[in-house]
């Protein structure tokens, strides 16, 4: 599978090498940081560029040198170091398309002064070479737009991403019908997925009552509420395998039964409806508004606001309960690169004004992989603003109250773009 991955990818880097101009690239996987006044580094985060091409993901000062006309040499960093254990060399089918050359330390890499037509791309402080155009617009632009239409290979690791991190979502879940504190659901969902902090895509949204209202909420509550007081359960965390991750949603209410629980069904329902509504020529904006209306008509059965789908929508009255896009392109990052692209050429097409945080503005094609997303939330600053904005006339404040307490719902799932049926890679 690997090998006609491979394929599509040089391919794709020789066409963005053409367009460019350039007779070849330097990929480099990266460095770490430190902290200010400090010998203790951030986590380090590999170059997408790079983990496109070799699927490894933990080592950084690797550098791929790819030309159109030859076979790619591979620096692999492997430093003698007593301070750490050594990189794990990963062989695999990957490994027969590199000539593999390890270096030690920085004495090791080759000069590449003299080079000619090339390009360096990596993150801002890497390139320590004035002839090496450094991530260069044109070729960036065309890697960044072909990306988002990924290879078998790729679909299949997002999947095993998703089958693993649907493993911590039930060992978290059972934490939370336990009574346990958010902290004890996180651990246990580290523990389901073998993950370290530093492996997972972005850090757990772990989030029990108000605290789901709050939309990247961090802080991952120690203590256990008591018996009675426990009502709702929020959990956004996803894996990563090969570097690709997965990224997931569920919410659940501690009571089987109550109107939090229905109100979550119906977003649950609505978020499958949209789902297979992810394919091949749909415009993700109207994907998006069409979801908003849909959440308006929720909206307007629990009796929260008091007017028609569409003038909740036109007035922005949907954005109080909904304040974020219906998703985002997934893949080498959570958030894959090119979602605003409007050519390969790297025009952008910006989301709508009523919608500005909307990260997908393309008309899908066949095998995109993205999520879909949808909620509702009750965000007291979001609401008092409604109050101050004239739209408080349209909420009825009483029901609002009674969810309040519950935090928000939301529902994602991770979808591939096809012709007609979407395959849902979280639900299959
Ligand atoms: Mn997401």
């Amino acid at each position: 599978m690997f090998s006609s991955h491979y394929k599509y990818v040089s391919e794709i880097i020789n066409q963005g090498l053409e367009k460019a101009s350039l007779d070849g690239v330097l990929i480099y996987s990266g460095h770490v940081h430190n902290y200010f006044l400090d010998d203790m580094p951030y986590a380090f985060a590999c170059n997408p560029h790079f983990k496109w091409m070799v699927p490894i993901t933990e080592t950084p000062h690797c550098i791929i040198h790819y030309k159109s006309d030859s076979k790619p040499i591979l620096y692999l960093y492997q430093p003698k170091d007593y301070w750490h254990s050594l990189p794990k060399t990963l062989e695999g089918e990957w490994s027969e398309f590199f000539d593999i050359i390890p270096i030690t330390c920085k004495e090791d890499v080759p000069d590449f002064s003299d080079l000619k037509n090339h390009g360096w791309i990596g993150q801002d402080d890497s390139c320590e070479f004035d002839n090496l155009q450094h991530n260069p617009k044109k070729y960036m632009d065309y890697i960044h737009w072909h990306r988002a239409v990924k290879t078998k290979y790729e679909i299949e690791s997002i999947k095993k991403a998703n089958k693993l991190a649907l493993k911590g979502h039930k060992a978290a879940e059972n934490c939370f019908r336990k009574g346990y504190s958010e902290f004890e659901s996180h651990l246990a969902y580290m523990l389901a997925t073998k993950h370290n902090e530093y492996q997972l895509p972005y850090g757990n949204i772990i989030a029990q009552n108000e605290n789901g209202s709050v939309l990247h909420y961090q802080h991952m509550q120690r203590f256990r509420h008591q018996q009675g007081s426990l009502k709702s359960f929020l959990i956004d965390a996803g894996c990563q395998v090969n570097g690709y991750a997965s990224d997931i949603t569920r919410t659940y209410s501690f009571d089987n039964n109550d109107e939090f629980a229905k109100l979550i069904q119906a977003v649950d329902k609505m978020q499958v409806k949209i789902g297979k509504q992810a394919t091949t020529g749909t415009n993700y904006v109207d994907l998006h508004t069409k979801a908003h209306l849909m959440i308006a008509e929720i909206l307007k059965d629990f009796d929260i606001i008091k007017c028609d789908a569409l003038t909740a929508h036109d007035t922005g009255l949907t954005n109080v309960f909904l304040p974020h896009g219906l998703g985002h392109y997934l893949g080498l990052q959570v958030h894959d690169i090119g979602g605003h692209q409007k050519s390969p050429a790297g025009k952008i097409k910006s989301p709508p004004k009523l919608h500005p945080f909307l990260r997908l503005t393309r008309t899908l094609e066949k095998n995109n992989v993205l999520t879909i997303e949808p909620g509702i939330y009750f965000i007291g600053m979001l609401l008092e603003k409604a109050k101050a904005d004239d739209l408080g006339e349209y909420i009825n404040w009483n029901r609002v109250d009674d969810f309040k307490p519950y935090g928000g719902i939301r529902i994602e799932d991770n979808i591939v773009v096809k012709k007609n049926n979407p395959v849902n890679l979280t639900r299959e």
